[in-house]
């Protein structure tokens, strides 16, 4: 028996203990806030260790890794549906159909599921036990946290269990108060708006749309069947494009292939899945001669190959020589076609879905895992010899295309012997147009390709001796997409292009023998210019591809106006600037200025301090980010089609993205 004085002291005892218990869970709680803030702000303090860098490449970063999660709730099978917008002022949105990011309390952190993503490091690593795993590569996977920790703000809203919730973050990822139900909802969903923190990112908070819109066509082709509605919704008139492909890699390829010439009309398809890694190929030959062959790890382009390439190229090899033997195509006592023979005109995408990627090399781009090697180069194997047995008409098709490359090889190296003979690929006999600089240390040597003679006698005066070295270029180049191997060598312009660059040509091109790690392409500001410009890119993209790769190619950018103004002279290298300029200094709308309507207008002084001299000059770097987007672009210009080309060139290289200063 319990008197009631023993009763009431259970009572308060209970009451301590609950007591004591909340603010255990309460100081349990600080404690994990505590440390959750002190990880964002590591990723604040060195953002470069979670997005590599924060100039513009960083900043479209972010959009990436929110789109990732999406397309893991897509893959996961729970979302058909994405849509990325480019919001006035520069924040962006992202919305999908899934089935919202939990709201309920995660044990260890004590806050919602919603509130643990966006602040945890890695939380949403990985993905429920339905089976599936986090397949979108993500900067590296780090998660939204690190997108929240580089905002200034941004809130996630959830519909999910008959709810609409809301989380807002500020200054760096700090939460505004809980998960909030707001309301009821139908349906279910995310939708993430975020404005990137200028702070951090502070050469540039201003999204390109190309660059998004790019990448989200990609990933709609890399998985098949998830529509992804893009909008850029900055400028007066707002943009919105869909990309859907059912077909996925086989659209991919049918893309990259629109404006070549396929030589069959089928796509061939392989797929197939093992030791849980999923793998698939699409293929087709055109009537090109350069191979296009671009592999996938978990949506991220590995631009440096890797396994998958590997076992692919192995296959397709094997595959192409037994069957060229087994129908006589190569006679008995005939060598076997190499792997650039078989793939002579080959446009190919493969992708491999892949639990655990293991990335290798200078760029973190080349997948490694060993496995998949076998896994790719079976599943090739086994359905492209199927494939070829069933359809001895394609078959005959791609026998004869690959033999002919073969032959073609063997011409093509004797050619290449012979201006090897007349020194234009010997590096010891530069081309008397050259006005070399006098260091020999790459790195910090730069080689400028200037329009016209003019222009180069100015750029030959006014540079720095030591580092710029001068190739000026008479009139056009040859339009290397449409013409011969042959005719290619024997133009002078590429012959003294070759021999100062000094790293050879393609498939022999050596990055590391180059003498200069800046190649500046200096036109004119004209259509001709434009066009000078795009038939070194197209020269630069076929022969020295990894010169792009690397990051070495550049556009210089001469100023367009200069401005006279009390004996001092401004330049202004766009419309805006010298709008901006005029208001500045409060002149006249009839104030006169200059247009420069071509280099050789400048004198060598003003040549230097408008666009040469490293300390105030602005050039485009030229990337391969999107290398088949690039690729699809110079096919456009330089194929068979007249206007898609001038309507290009009228619109610029649009793939010339990434300001370097
Ligand atoms: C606009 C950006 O982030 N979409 C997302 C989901 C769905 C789930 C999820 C996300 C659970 C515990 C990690 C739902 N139901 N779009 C998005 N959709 N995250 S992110 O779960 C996260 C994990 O921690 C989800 C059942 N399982 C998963």
């Amino acid at each position: 028996m319990t008197t009631k004085q023993e009763d009431l002291e259970l009572k308060q005892k209970i009451e301590l203990a609950k007591e004591k218990e909340l603010e255990k869970a309460d100081s349990h709680y600080t404690a994990t806030n505590i440390q959750v803030l002190e990880g964002l702000e590591a990723v604040r303090k060195r953002p470069g260790m979670y997005i590599a860098t924060t100039s513009a490449a960083g900043l479209h970063h972010l959009v990436w890794e929110i789109v990732d999660n999406s397309i893991d709730e897509a893959l996961a099978g729970y979302c058909d549906t994405i849509q990325v917008m480019v919001n006035p002022g520069n924040t962006i949105t992202v919305i999908d159909n899934g089935r919202g990011i939990p709201v309920d309390i995660v044990a260890k952190t004590g806050t919602s599921a919603v509130e643990t993503v966006y602040t945890i490091l890695h939380a949403g690593g990985k993905f429920g036990e339905g089976g599936g795993y986090k397949v979108s590569g993500g900067l590296h996977g780090v998660g939204a946290s690190v997108v929240n920790a580089l905002s200034e703000w941004l809130e996630v809203r959830v519909h999910r269990d008959g709810g609409d919730y809301l989380l807002r973050f500020e200054n760096g990822g700090h939460p505004v108060g809980h998960l909030t139900r707001l309301g009821d909802a139908e349906g279910t969903g995310t939708k993430v708006t975020f404005k990137p923190d200028p702070t951090i990112f502070t050469e540039t908070t201003e999204f390109n749309y190309e660059t998004i819109r790019d990448r989200l066509r990609q990933m709609a082709f890399l998985n098949g069947g998830v529509k992804i509605v893009v909008s850029d919704l900055r400028g007066e008139t707002p943009i919105s494009e869909t990309f859907l492909y059912q077909g996925g890699i086989k659209e991919y390829v049918e893309y990259i292939n629109k404006n070549k010439m396929p030589i069959f009309p089928e796509i061939i398809y392989c797929e197939g899945r093992d030791e849980g890694v999923f793998a698939e190929v699409a293929l087709q030959y055109n009537d090109g001669y350069s191979a296009n062959v671009y592999s996938f790890c978990n949506n991220i382009h590995t631009h440096e190959g890797g396994t998958h390439e590997e076992g692919f190229r192995m296959a397709v090899t094997r595959v192409i020589n037994n069957y060229a033997r087994a129908n006589k195509f190569i006679k008995e006592n005939e060598e076997n076609l190499t792997s650039d023979d078989a793939r002579e005109g080959l446009t190919a995408i493969i992708s491999v879905k892949h639990p655990n990627p293991q990335y290798e090399g200078q760029t973190k781009t080349k997948l490694g895992n060993s496995e998949v090697r076998k896994i790719v180069s079976g599943v090739v194997g086994d359905q492209l010899e199927r494939f070829l047995l069933e359809n001895p008409r394609i078959a005959r098709i791609i026998m004869d295309k690959v033999v002919l490359a073969a032959n073609a090889r063997e011409a093509a190296r004797n050619a290449r012997e012979n201006i090897r003979r007349k020194g234009a690929l010997d590096i010891t006999t530069l081309p008397g147009k050259l006005a070399d600089c006098s260091s020999k240390d790459a790195a910090r040597c730069e080689l400028y390709i200037v329009e016209g003679n003019s222009a180069g006698g100015s750029a030959k005066n006014g540079r720095d001796r030591e580092t710029q070295a001068i190739l000026p270029l008479r009139g056009k180049i040859l339009n290397v997409e449409k013409a011969q191997l042959k005719r290619i060598f024997a133009n002078a312009e590429i012959g003294n292009m070759i021999t100062a660059i000094g790293g050879g040509i393609m498939p022999e091109f050596d990055v590391n023998k180059i003498r200069y790690h800046k190649i500046v392409i200096m036109t004119d500001a004209d259509v001709d210019g434009s066009h000078i410009r795009i038939l070194l890119l197209t020269f630069f993209f076929r022969y020295m591809r990894p010169l792009i790769e690397s990051g070495y190619v550049y556009i210089a950018q001469p100023p367009l106006y200069k401005v006279e103004y009390r004996s001092k002279q401004y330049y202004c290298y766009n419309d805006e600037q010298l709008e901006v300029l005029k208001s500045k200094l409060n002149l006249p709308p009839q104030y006169p200025f200059q247009r420069y309507k071509g280099l050789g207008e400048m004198d060598a002084q003003q040549l230097w301090e408008t666009t040469m001299d490293p300390k105030g000059r602005k050039m485009l770097k030229v990337t391969m980010e999107d290398a088949i987007e690039a690729d699809a672009v110079f096919t456009d210009l330089m194929g068979d089609s007249v206007d898609p080309r001038k309507e290009f060139i009228a619109k610029n290289a649009k793939f010339v993205k990434n300001l370097d200063i």
